[in-house]
C-alpha cells in the first residue's frame, strides 16, 4: 500500500487532536449509539462482490442494492493501517477506503460490519481493490466520514483471538493469489531474511518512511513477501524479531509482490529458533519474570519475542547514564535501556512499571546484563507508587565475586545492604567513583556528578552500612540512591587486603624482588598497610613509594637507597643516584604500631616447601627507637588470622641507632603448601616501639621465596 501520508500528516494530527479534544469535553452526548441489530439483508459475498463489477484503475460506480457483510481483520489502533478498514467474510476480503481516523473506536477488529454499497465506487490500483468514493475531479477518495452512517452498519463484536483462529487460514506465500487480498492470513515457518532481521519495524527518522521487511517461509525456502510497515505504527522503532514461527498479516497486492500489513508485533510470532540454526533454546512468549529474562541471557545477544516484564524501580534514574532504569522483580534485577533520550527520569524509586518488551534485546553492557527496548516501550504511566524492596546483605568480596561473570550474577542490579563498610577516596563528597571498603573486600562507590542531589553531599567518614545496587560497568561498583542509604553502622574493621591483583608470579623457584623498579609503582603482590593488627591487614597505602633518603623524618613508605653496599653516611646525592632500591618506611608517633610489607600468591597449587629470604635494613642509624617485625601468614580472600613464622634466623629489629642489612631467613615447613587460594605473608611490626627519641627508617630489599 503506497499511502502518500507524510504531506497530511500535520493537518490530519491536528483535526484528529480537536475532535479528542471536542469529543473528551462532550464524552456524554457525542458517544456512538448503543448497538442495533441492524435491519439489513447482505445479499452478495466480498469475492462475488469483486467479481460482479470488476474495477479496473479507474473507479466503477455501484450500482446495484449490493450489501456486503464482513468482519473487520485489520484497523487503524497501532498507526500501521491508515485510514483504511479491512473486512473479510468466507469468500475473500476487501479494504474500505475511509477518510476517518481512530475508526478502531467503532470498528475495531472483530466487529462486524454490514455494507451497502450502493452509489460507493471500487477500484483497483495495482492489483489491489479497494471500495470508497470519488471527489469531483473523479479521483478515487475515501468514504467521507460524515457520511460512514449511510454505508456502515455496525454489527456483532467478536474478539481478536476469535478472529485470528477462525478467519486467517494458513497459507503459504505461494499459494497467494489476488483472489485472496485483503484477508488476514496465518504463514507457519516464516522468518525474516537475514537481510532485514537487525531492521525496525519502519523508519523511526523524522521522514518516517514506511519500510519493507522481506519475509519469507518454509523456513527460507520461499522468498515472495514482505511487510509494509508505516513510519507512523506505534512500533515502527521495535527491532523486529529473528526467529522462526506464525505470522499473522494482511495479504495486500501490489502488481505481482506480496505485501502484508500487519495489525501490531503480536502479529510477528517469530521467536522459534531460527531454522536451521543451532541457536539453543529460544525464548518463551509470556509475561516473563526478570529472573526468566536473566535466564535467557547465556552470553550472546537474545531478541525477544512478544512479551511484557515487570519490576520495581530501585534506582534512581539520576544516578544513571541517560536512558536506563533498574527494576527488581522479585530476587532479581535488570537495566532496561531505552535509548538516551527517553524521559526515565519520570520514574522514581519505588514506582511500579509493567511494560512490552516485544523486540527488546538482551545484552552485555560493559559486564552488565542490559534489556535495550525502543523509547516508546518506556511506559507512560506508572503501574504503582511507593514500594518498598528489601535488602539482601552481602559483602563487598561476595559482591565482587557475584559479579564476576556477565549473566550470571544474580546479585546484579537488586537491592543490597553491605554492613559496616567505610568510604575514602577523593574530595569531600560523593561525586565520581569512590572507594567503599568493608572487612572483605573494596569496591567503587560510584555517583553521577550531575546528580548533584547526592554528588554534592558530604560522604561521611565513620563506620556505616549502606543500601544500594551493584552491577559492572567493565569493573563492579556500587552505588546508593540518596544520601539516607548510609546509615551509622558500627564495628568497621579498617581495611582490606589488596584486591584484583594477579599476586606474585610463581613460575619456577627462586622468584626474587629486588624493588628496583619502585619508582613505577608496587612490584605486582606486594602492598604495605598501616595499622595492621594481628587480626587485620589494616589501611592499605595504595599511593606509590616516592624516593626519600634515609634522614626524612615524616611517616610514609617510601622508595629508599638500598642499605645493600652503601654505608651509613652515603650522602643524599648518592642515595638518590642509587640504582639498588629498597622498600621501606618512616615510623613516627602516629604509626608506632602496626607498619606492615605484604606479599600476596593467588595459590599455591602443586608448590611445597616454601622458604624466603630478606634483607632488614635499619637505615637511619641516629634513629635511637628499636622496633621488632615479625612474619606471619594468612590465607583466603581476606584472612582474620594470621599465623606468625617461627622457624626464622636473623635479625629482626631496625633503629636502635645502628645502620644495619640484616639477612632473614624464613622456613615455612609444609604451613603454605599447596593452597588454592590466596596465600599472605606479611612482615609486621605489631608491638609498640622501644626507647625514646625518633623512629627508625626499615628497608626490606632482595626478598627471595623459594620453594619445591
Ligand atoms: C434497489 O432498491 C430500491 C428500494 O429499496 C429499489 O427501488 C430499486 O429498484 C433497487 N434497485 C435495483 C437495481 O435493484
Ligand atoms: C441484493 O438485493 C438487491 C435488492 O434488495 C438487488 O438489487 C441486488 O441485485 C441483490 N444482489 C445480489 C447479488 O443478489
Ligand atoms: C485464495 O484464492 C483461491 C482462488 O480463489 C482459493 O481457491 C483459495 O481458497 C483462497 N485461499 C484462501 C486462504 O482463502
Ligand atoms: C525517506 O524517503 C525519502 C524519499 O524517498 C528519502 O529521500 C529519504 O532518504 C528517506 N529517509 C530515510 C531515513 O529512509
Ligand atoms: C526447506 O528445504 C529443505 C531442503 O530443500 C527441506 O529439507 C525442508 O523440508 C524445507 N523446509 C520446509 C519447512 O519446507
Ligand atoms: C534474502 O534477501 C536477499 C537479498 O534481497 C535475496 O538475495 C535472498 O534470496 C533472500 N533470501 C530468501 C530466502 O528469500
Ligand atoms: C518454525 O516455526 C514453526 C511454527 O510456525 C514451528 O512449528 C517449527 O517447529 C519451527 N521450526 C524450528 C526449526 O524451530
Ligand atoms: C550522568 O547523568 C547524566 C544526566 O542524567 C547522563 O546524561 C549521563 O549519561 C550520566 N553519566 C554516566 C557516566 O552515567
Ligand atoms: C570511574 O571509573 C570508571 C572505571 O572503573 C571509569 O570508566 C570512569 O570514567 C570513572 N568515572 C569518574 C567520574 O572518574
Ligand atoms: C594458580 O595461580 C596461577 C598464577 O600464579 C594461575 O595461573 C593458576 O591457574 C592458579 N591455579 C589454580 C589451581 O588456581
Ligand atoms: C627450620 O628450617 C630449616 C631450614 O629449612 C630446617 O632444616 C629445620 O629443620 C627447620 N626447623 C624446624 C624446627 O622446623
Ligand atoms: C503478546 C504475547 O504474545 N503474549 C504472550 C506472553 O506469554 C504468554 C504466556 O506464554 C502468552 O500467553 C501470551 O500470548
Amino acid at each position: 500500500m503506497k499511502n502518500k501520508k507524510l504531506i497530511w500528516s500535520v493537518f490530519v494530527v491536528t483535526v484528529l487532536f480537536a475532535c479528542v479534544t471536542i469529543i473528551s469535553c462532550n464524552k456524554k452526548f457525542d458517544e456512538p449509539p448503543a448497538f442495533v441489530n441492524p435491519n439489513v439483508k447482505p445479499n452478495i459475498t466480498i469475492a462475488a462482490f469483486k467479481t460482479k463489477y470488476n474495477p479496473g484503475t479507474s473507479a466503477v460506480l455501484i450500482t446495484g442494492n449490493d450489501t456486503l457483510s464482513g468482519i473487520v481483520v485489520g484497523d487503524d489502533k497501532s498507526g500501521n493501517i491508515y485510514k483504511q478498514l479491512f473486512i473479510q467474510d468466507a469468500s475473500g476480503g476487501i479494504c474500505l477506503s475511509l477518510d476517518g481516523t481512530n475508526l478502531y473506536t467503532n470498528y475495531p477488529v472483530g466487529r462486524k460490519v454490514d455494507v451497502v454499497c450502493k452509489g460507493l465506487y471500487i477500484v483497483n490500483k495495482n492489483g489491489f481493490i479497494q471500495l470508497g468514493n470519488i471527489d469531483n475531479t473523479n479521483t478515487f477518495v475515501g468514504i467521507a466520514s460524515t457520511l460512514f452512517v449511510n454505508y456502515l452498519i455496525r454489527d456483532t463484536l467478536y474478539s481478536r483471538a476469535y478472529v485470528d483462529s477462525n478467519l486467517a487460514k494458513t497459507v503459504t506465500l505461494a499459494q497467494l493469489t489476488t483472489n485472496n487480498q485483503s484477508m488476514l492470513v496465518r504463514i507457519e515457518n516464516a522468518q525474516i531474511n537475514t537481510t532485514d532481521t537487525s531492521k525496525t519495524y519502519a523508519d523511526t527518522s523524522a521522514a518516517k518512511n514506511s519500510t519493507k521487511i522481506n519475509l519469507n517461509d518454509a523456513c527460507g525456502n520461499t522468498s515472495s513477501g514482505y511487510m509494509y510497515n508505516s513510519g507512523y505504527a506505534n512500533f515502527a522503532g521495535i527491532k523486529v524479531p529473528k526467529g522462526n514461527g506464525t505470522f499473522f498479516g494482511i495479504f495486500v497486492p501490489y502488481n505481482s509482490d506480496k505485501e502484508f500489513m500487519i495489525r501490531d508485533t503480536a502479529d510477528v510470532k517469530l521467536y522459534n529458533a531460527r531454522c536451521g540454526s543451532t541457536g539453543g533454546t529460544p525464548p518463551p512468549a509470556g509475561v516473563l519474570t526478570v529472573s526468566q529474562l536473566r535466564a535467557m541471557y547465556t552470553g550472546t545477544d537474545v531478541i525477544l519475542g512478544s512479551n511484557t516484564t515487570k519490576g520495581i524501580v530501585i534506582a534512581n534514574p539520576s544516578n544513571l547514564s541517560a536512558g536506563n532504569l533498574i527494576i527488581q522483580d522479585g530476587n532479581m534485577g535488570i537495566d532496561l535501556y531505552f535509548g538516551s533520550t527517553a524521559p526515565t527520569t519520570n520514574f522514581a524509586v519505588g514506582d511500579s512499571i509493567v511494560l512490552d518488551i516485544t523486540g527488546g534485546k538482551l545484552t552485555n553492557y560493559k559486564g552488565m546484563v542490559e534489556l535495550s527496548l525502543a523509547a516508546a516501550q518506556l511506559p507512560t504511566a506508572k503501574a504503582g507508587t511507593g514500594k518498598t524492596v528489601t535488602p539482601v546483605a552481602a559483602t563487598i568480596a561476595q559482591i565482587n565475586s557475584n559479579l564476576g561473570s556477565t549473566g550470571t550474577g544474580s546479585l546484579e542490579n537488586i537491592v543490597l545492604q553491605i554492613v559496616s563498610a567505610t568510604v575514602s577516596g577523593t574530595g569531600t563528597t560523593y561525586s565520581g567513583n569512590q572507594t567503599l571498603a568493608d572487612a572483605s573486600g573494596t569496591i567503587v562507590l560510584y555517583t553521577n556528578a550531575t546528580y548533584t542531589a547526592l554528588a554534592g553531599a558530604t560522604m561521611p567518614t565513620t563506620c556505616e552500612n549502606w543500601v544500594g545496587y551493584a552491577n559492572r560497568y567493565t569493573t563492579p561498583q556500587f552505588q546508593i540512591r540518596t544520601t539516607s542509604d548510609a546509615t551509622a553502622g558500627t564495628g568497621c574493621s579498617t581495611t582490606p587486603p589488596p584486591t584484583g591483583g594477579t599476586g606474585i608470579t610463581l613460575t619456577t623457584s627462586p622468584t626474587t624482588l629486588d624493588f628496583n623498579s619502585l619508582a613505577s609503582g608496587f612490584p605486582t603482590g606486594v602492598s604495605v598497610y598501616t595499622a595492621a593488627t594481628a587480626t587485620a591487614f589494616g589501611t592499605a597505602v595504595t599511593t606509590a613509594p616516592a624516593a626519600q633518603t634515609w634522614g626524612y623524618v615524616s611517616t610514609g613508605f617510601f622508595n629508599y637507597a638500598s642499605g645493600t653496599g652503601l654505608g651509613a653516611s652515603a650522602s643524599t646525592t648518592v642515595q638518590g643516584a642509587a640504582t639498588n632500591r629498597a622498600l621501606g618506611t618512616r615510623q613516627t608517633g602516629t604509626t608506632d604500631i602496626g607498619q606492615a610489607f605484604v606479599f600476596q600468591f593467588t595459590n599455591t597449587t602443586g608448590k611445597t616447601n616454601f622458604a624466603m629470604n630478606f634483607q632488614l635494613q635499619s637505615l637511619d642509624s641516629s634513629s635511637t627507637r628499636t622496633t621488632t617485625w615479625r612474619v606471619d601468614y594468612g590465607f583466603g580472600t581476606a584472612p582474620t588470622t594470621f599465623t606468625q613464622a617461627t622457624n626464622v634466623t636473623g635479625t629482626l629489629t631496625t633503629g636502635n641507632s645502628l645502620f644495619t642489612n640484616n639477612n632473614v631467613n624464613v622456613a615455612f615447613g609444609n604451613a603454605l603448601d599447596n593452597q588454592s587460594g590466596n596465600v599472605w605473608i606479611r612482615i609486621v611490626e605489631l608491638a609498640a616501639t622501644v626507647g625514646s627519641g625518633t623512629r627508625a627508617t626499615t628497608g626490606i630489599d632482595d626478598v627471595k621465596f623459594t620453594w619445591q
